[in-house]
């Protein structure tokens, strides 16, 4: 790229984005078919984007996307065939789960992890609202979890518990949280850098979910070092192109066993002589992690079914 101004897309407000060009933010119009080829195959300019920015009329546009190093990207909920692109240029997926109100979902933590391995993330576990239930820190799936290799850092924004090991887990690069809306992402963002002041929902007090308070994507800066994005919960997601190939290698201890099974392509589902089909038997595996494989494999087989 030559030319213009270099940026990082910052928010997207719908119609133009707001983009960081050296520490201070401006608005920019997209204009349709400006985006750089290399911006394909969606075309579209998403928060992570490094761009470039030239004056257009009295404002500015973004004439050019940078090829991404990564994007984190799911089924577009609402366009069954269509990627839809969360976040690019990552390094790590930081997965938020709380560790009460809302419920943790192992099957969801999961489906977020299998993003991360697939692309080649490095990914964590936040384990949010650890004052409300302080054993689940070495509970049994934080300990699970710990087993398979991840780190699982308990953290409170109430009490200000965990914050110090999740600030040094952040340093120095770019990390995505993701997680379903309620689990305290904003509130812990805010609880890092109380400069943020991100809004913060609740937690519905019938169902326990969540409100769906934060609805746009942002990266933000942090003081310390590195970059923090805040996402909206997230109800489905679609994991988009996986192969049910990358499905094996993303889960750590069935990938580790599966040279064991008779055949080099088990999918470790109905095949005879399945090492992992064994360990989950035996108890080997956990078997909220082989069942979480099982659906995630039959739900990646449809989306690829024409
Ligand atoms: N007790 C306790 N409550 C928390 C903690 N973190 C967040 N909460 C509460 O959880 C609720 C949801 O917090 P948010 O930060 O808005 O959750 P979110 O994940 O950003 O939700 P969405 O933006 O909807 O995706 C709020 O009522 C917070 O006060 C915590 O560490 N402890
Ligand atoms: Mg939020
Ligand atoms: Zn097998």
């Amino acid at each position: 790229m030559s030319g213009g101004r270099r940026g990082v897309v910052v928010r997207d407000e719908g119609g133009c984005v707001i983009v960081d060009l050296d520490g201070e933010e401006a608005r920019c119009v997209v204009r349709k078919g400006f985006v750089h080829r290399a911006a394909k195959p969606s075309k579209a300019v998403v928060v992570g984007d490094r761009v470039l920015v030239e004056a257009s009329g009295d404002g500015l546009a973004v004439v050019a996307v940078e090829p991404r190093a990564s994007a984190i990207s799911r089924t577009d909920p609402s366009r069954p065939r269509r990627e839809q692109i969360l976040v690019a240029n990552v390094d790590t997926v930081l997965v938020v789960a709380a560790a009460r109100e809302p419920e943790l979902v192992p099957a969801l933590v999961d489906r977020f992890l299998v993003a991360a391995e697939s692309r080649g993330l490095a990914a964590g576990i936040a384990l949010t609202k650890i004052d409300l239930d302080p054993a689940a820190a070495s509970g049994e799936l934080a300990t699970l979890y710990r087993g398979l290799g991840y780190a699982v850092l308990p953290v409170s924004a109430v009490t200000g518990e965990g914050l110090d090991p999740v600030r040094a887990f952040l340093r120095d690069r770019t990390t995505t949280l993701l997680g379903h809306s309620g689990v305290g992402k904003s509130a812990l963002a805010n609880a890092l850098d109380p400069s943020l002041r991100l809004r913060v929902g609740s937690v519905h007090a019938g169902t326990g979910l969540g409100t769906h308070t934060t609805t746009t994507v942002s990266l933000l800066r942090l003081p310390w070092g590195g970059y923090l994005v805040d996402t909206p919960g997230i109800r489905e997601f679609g994991l988009w192109n996986m192969d049910p190939r990358d499905l094996r290698h993303a889960y750590r201890e069935i990938a580790a066993l599966a040279p064991g099974c008779r055949f080099a392509d088990c999918t470790h589902e109905h095949e005879p002589g399945c090492a992992v089909k064994e360990a989950a038997a035996a108890g080997a595996i956990a078997p909220c992690r082989y069942e979480s494989y099982l659906r995630l494999l039959r739900s990646i087989r449809e989306a690829r079914e024409p």
